[in-house]
């Protein structure tokens, strides 16, 4: 135990002023008997409901939904089917086919989700396979669709909203029921959370067996509602196109998020003819297809006017811009926005990179000046809340007129900004663009509020350079990210995807390491969510193959996932996992003596970790390369290494336990 302190870091950092962001049992067997019992029974009865007499029964079995959007529900024909417990071998699924169809061309409800999936263009998923979705998992690749295999669905999850967010199309999760499911809200409610487009698709218990204790039964439609906003249950295998259409455009129209499908068992194994999933497939494209994805623009042309004018008149106008704006892929209106009017910009922490952190209207290292003092703020794609301290008093002035695009009427209902313009970031800077290219005006580099913020922006550079110039060994937070810094921009483009998480790891690594090409940094997000670090790093690196994916992690942020470096090993992924091993939690144990007491006052603090672990010796257990460095010689040569040969690696970096602060940058929220 160490007495507490001042911390040099922090204040050398408070200095350079920046964002802060900030069963399978034995008892199986037994499982087994009984469904094959139930089976068995089930056959008997569900021949008896078959509907090859053509007979529909549309009012007691209608699909359960639930949305936000208020879209009315959809009945959708229903059909009672035999149902399997298992996944029917081809020639089973043969057997069940209806009478009076080609018994050649029967298609199980696996094959149909699998279908419905690729034919909306999915083409990778996520997730951990078990009963009932193993076979759905493998229906899926069949078709086309990359199936990435996880340790657990958190991971899973995260990395299908990460894709979601890289992509710009829905990221897909598919999980087992029950505990798979809970798991999995780790990644839905992180979708929601960030507003990235994900579907989570788990199986669920046999239909008529829920509510008797069935095997992982859970009311899974009843748990995601906090979290989702769409959910569907299909009740009968006719419902699946339906389904999945309808989740899959949900999750990427209005704000985009997480949208949730349940496939009960006995639905996975019911059988259609081949010709009616080909319609219902058709008829649920029709539906559900072009027109959800169609972007938001709800402006009128005066609101744009206005907002020209209040840019123009502004003394002192900064321009704000988030993570939405770089899902809408925002980069280039931005970029002529501010090169045509001179004002400068600041990214929130994931929208670093759409604009140059380099560019000479960069104001990032200057933040509290340009939000305490602009007159004016458009904030497009990023929200007024904790991140940007709600847009109130005191870090904003209280005269400080919004111009809020949000692509949500809610978002802008919320927040009351002087102007609200609703839309999709991309459409309403172009029609902005427009209206500035009539009748242009540009502050220029000699407008004393530019030259007031570059010339902040120089002085807190140059501090933080000479704070960087100094080699520190043991190693501080700063030294070894500064050669992390200079590997990368050494790389230059394509620019690596850069993930981190962390408290002093991650808000150092905000400040430090510098993003030039858009979607290129991944972080713990709005929620400040630890365990995201390996979901996020193999989302990039399937997302986008051409580049590197760098993360950069605290060890206990690490440790939230780590066990998926075997699966970065598995599929032989370019990433480069560079943990700042500072024995835990905030590092060291800050408590003074006296502050503890009791008869476990001599356990480890709640903070600690095993000093020294050795993290590179997980990677290596599966074949991959593990580094340990404690200087920035071994540092050097292990990225240069790792870099070059783009195979997965953990560098274990050895940081001084007391370097950093608790809470890291967050301590007033401790
Ligand atoms: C899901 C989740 N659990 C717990 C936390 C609380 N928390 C914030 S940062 C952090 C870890 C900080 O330690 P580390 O990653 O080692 O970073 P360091 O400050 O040591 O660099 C934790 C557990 C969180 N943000 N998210
Ligand atoms: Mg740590």
């Amino acid at each position: 135990m160490v007495p507490s302190s001042p911390n040099p870091l922090s204040s050398s950092i408070a200095a350079f002023d920046l964002l802060n962001s900030d069963i399978r049992t034995p008892g199986i067997f037994l499982i087994y008997m009984i469904s094959a019992a139930t089976f068995c029974c089930s056959l008997v009865v569900d021949t008896m409901n078959d509907c090859s007499s053509g007979q529909q029964n549309t009012s007691s079995y209608s699909r359960i939904i639930s949305s936000r959007h208020n879209r009315p529900p959809t009945s959708v024909p229903i059909c009672t089917h035999s149902t399997h417990l298992f996944p029917p071998k081809p020639e089973e699924a043969q057997q069940s086919a209806p009478m009076g169809e080609s018994t050649t061309t029967a298609l199980d409800g696996n094959q149909l989700i699998a279908k419905a999936l690729a034919r909306f263009g999915v083409d990778h998923m996520f997730g951990v396979v078990g009963i009932p979705v193993t076979s759905l998992a493998n229906r899926a690749v069949s078709l086309g669709v990359r199936f990435i295999a996880f340790h657990n669905e958190q991971s899973a999850g995260y990395a299908a909203s990460a894709y979601g967010y890289l992509t710009g199309r829905p990221g897909v999760l598919l999980t087992v029921s029950g505990p798979g499911c809970v798991h999995g809200l780790a990644g839905l409610s992180n979708a929601m959370t960030n507003a990235w487009p994900m579907v989570m698709i788990s199986g669920s218990c046999d239909q008529k067996d829920f509510g008797r204790g069935d095997f992982q039964e859970l009311d899974q439609i009843a748990a995601v509602e906090p979290f989702s906003k769409f959910s569907a249950k299909a009740k009968s295998i006719k419902e699946i196109p339906d389904c999945v259409f309808q989740a899959l455009a949900e999750a990427g129209s209005g704000r985009p998020g997480g949208c949730y499908l349940d496939f009960p068992s006995d639905v996975l194994h019911q059988t259609i003819s081949e010709a009616e999933a080909e319609s219902l497939l058709a008829t649920a494209a029709d539906k559900f297809g072009e027109s959800e994805s169609e972007k938001v623009l709800k402006v009128q042309n005066s609101q744009i006017d206005e907002a020209v004018s209040l840019l123009r008149h502004a003394e002192r106008p900064l321009i704000v811009f988030g993570k939405g704006a770089a899902f809408a892929r925002a980069e280039n209106e931005l970029g002529k926005l501010v090169e045509r009017t001179g004002i400068p910009f600041l990214p929130t922490p994931m929208g670093k990179g759409l604009l140059p952190d380099t560019h000479e209207l960069a104001a990032t290292a200057a933040r509290s000046l340009a939000i305490g003092k602009c007159d004016v703020a458009l904030v497009v794609g990023a929200r007024l809340n904790w991140l940007l301290h709600f847009g109130e008093p005191p870090k904003w002035s209280k005269d400080v007129k919004f111009i809020l695009v949000d692509v949500s009427k809610e978002e802008i209902e919320l927040r009351k900004p002087h102007l609200g313009l609703v839309g999709d970031a991309k459409l309403v800077l172009e029609k902005i663009n427009l209206g500035i290219k009539d009748d242009p005006f540009c502050l220029g580099r000699s407008h004393s509020w530019v030259a007031a913020i570059s010339s902040k922006v120089k002085d807190n550079v140059s501090k933080m350079e000479a704070q960087l110039a100094k080699e520190v060994v043991p190693f501080n937070f700063l030294t070894p990210m500064k050669i992390i810094r200079d590997a990368i921009a050494g790389l230059g483009s394509p620019a690596p995807i850069l993930v981190s998480e962390g408290a002093n790891t991650m808000d150092v690594g905000r400040s430090v390491l510098v993003q030039t090409e858009p979607r290129t940094r991944l972080d713990a997000g709005t929620w400040g969510t630890m365990g995201v670090g390996l979901g996020y790093c193999i989302a990039a690196a399937v997302a986008s193959p051409d580049r590197l994916v760098v993360a950069v992690e605290g060890d206990s942020g690490f440790g939230f996932s780590a066990m998926e470096v075997e699966t970065l090993v598995r599929y032989q992924l370019p990433v480069v996992v560079i943990v700042f091993n500072n024995g835990g939690v905030y590092g060291g144990d800050r408590r003074s003596p006296d502050e503890i007491s009791g008869p476990y006052k001599d356990d480890p603090a709640p903070t600690s970790f095993i000093p020294n672990a050795g993290y590179h010796t997980l990677i290596e257990a599966f074949g991959g390369k593990g580094y340990l460095v404690g200087t920035p010689e071994e540092l050097k040569s292990a990225i240069s290494e790792s870099f070059s040969a783009r195979k997965p690696a953990v560098i274990n970096v050895v940081i001084d336990p007391y370097a950093g602060a608790e809470s890291g940058r967050l301590q007033h929220k401790n």
